[in-house]
């Protein structure tokens, strides 16, 4: 492991939460007196999602204030793909590989072909399932349980005063990826002590509009009782509003609508009651990263879980925020 990565290590699990859109930026990234730019190659999970169109231009825009010389590419949701660019990282020798892994598993091969490069790794947005620490540096992204936590508790808050069957059909994320996984276990701590709940059906959306659409119009069809639908992102929910609308009910009314991410086109749907409870998701991590892979390629120590913060949003606040709302 090289001495940077180590020295990096040594700040240990320390848990820092910076504010969701970080300070960043600063002067430029050449090393002093070098006059060398700092490079770095960012692999994208893709394009899939609004969320995802937020998170590359803050990373991009980041990386121009920065002086950032970001070699960007999109692994239209693929992991080969993905696997493919760190590769060409490591062979045009970038400062620092950062990427958001489109799914948890199956990276040790690759990570240890970087770190045999001595190139660290910084993971954003989303974590893998690697055993071996010494494969990143850093994780910069949100706390996905968390966030499925306080989907279930706005559940069990708005239902306090049900008695009889709350029957929920759920989209869910990309199948294998950490915020999919993430989000179905927190939502399921957070409602298991109430057996007035019942997830009556759940399967992939793979958190884009079409699937989310399709999948919802598959649940209309195959259960007689839909209270309510909880989505592991915007996207999905607002697919599933058109089938919804298209089956003749109410979104926000007919089924309530329960998602995650905060996307400007949440906001819209909201401020017109077609969802009822947005958890945010922060995408805007690209000063945070270029901070971040500054301190690393000095060899400064960095945090190895940086947490962004993030809020929730009823119609009424999400109402409020939508003029200003970057996206
Ligand atoms: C979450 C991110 C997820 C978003 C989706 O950090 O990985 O991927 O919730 C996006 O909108 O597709």
């Amino acid at each position: 492991m090289s001495k940077r990565a180590a020295a990096a290590l040594v700040a240990g699990a320390m848990v820092a939460v910076l504010t969701a859109c970080g300070s960043g930026g600063g002067s430029g990234s050449a090393d002093k007196g070098s006059g060398h730019k700092l490079t770095i190659g960012f692999s994208q999970v893709g394009a899939e999602s609004g969320w995802r169109t937020a998170n590359t231009k803050s990373i991009q825009d980041a990386a121009k204030k920065a002086g950032v010389t970001l070699k960007f590419s999109d692994a239209q949701q693929k992991q080969e793909n993905q696997i493919k660019a760190i590769r060409s990282f490591i062979q045009q020798k970038v400062d620092v590989i950062a990427f958001s892994p489109v799914v948890e598993s199956g990276w040790d091969t690759v990570l240890k072909e970087a770190k045999a490069a001595h190139i660290p790794v910084i993971l954003t947005d989303r974590a893998v399932d690697s055993k071996d620490e010494s494969l990143y540096v850093s994780f910069l992204g949100s706390d996905f349980v968390e966030e499925g936590k306080k989907a279930g508790d706005w559940l069990v808050k708005e239902y306090a005063a049900t008695s009889g069957e709350v029957n929920i059909v759920q989209l869910e994320g990309t199948t294998g990826s950490a915020p999919a996984n993430d989000r179905k276990s927190g939502f399921a701590d957070a409602i298991k002590g109430e057996p007035k709940f019942k997830v009556v059906a759940s399967q992939t959306g793979d958190f884009t509009r079409a699937k989310g659409k399709e999948v919802m119009q598959a649940f209309l069809k195959s259960q007689p009782k839909i209270d309510v639908l909880y989505a592991h992102n915007d996207d999905m929910a607002l697919g599933a509003i058109q089938a919804i609308e298209e089956a003749g009910k109410k979104p926000g009314t007919d089924i309530k609508i329960v998602s995650v991410d905060g996307v400007k086109d949440a906001f819209t749907a909201m401020s017109q009651g077609k969802i009822n409870y947005d958890v945010e998701c922060n995408p805007l991590l690209g000063d945070q990263l270029m901070e971040l892979a500054k301190k690393v390629k000095a060899g400064e120590t960095v945090e190895r879980r940086i947490k962004t913060e993030e809020s929730t949003f009823t119609p009424e606040q999400a109402t409020a925020a939508l003029p200003n709302r970057q996206y």
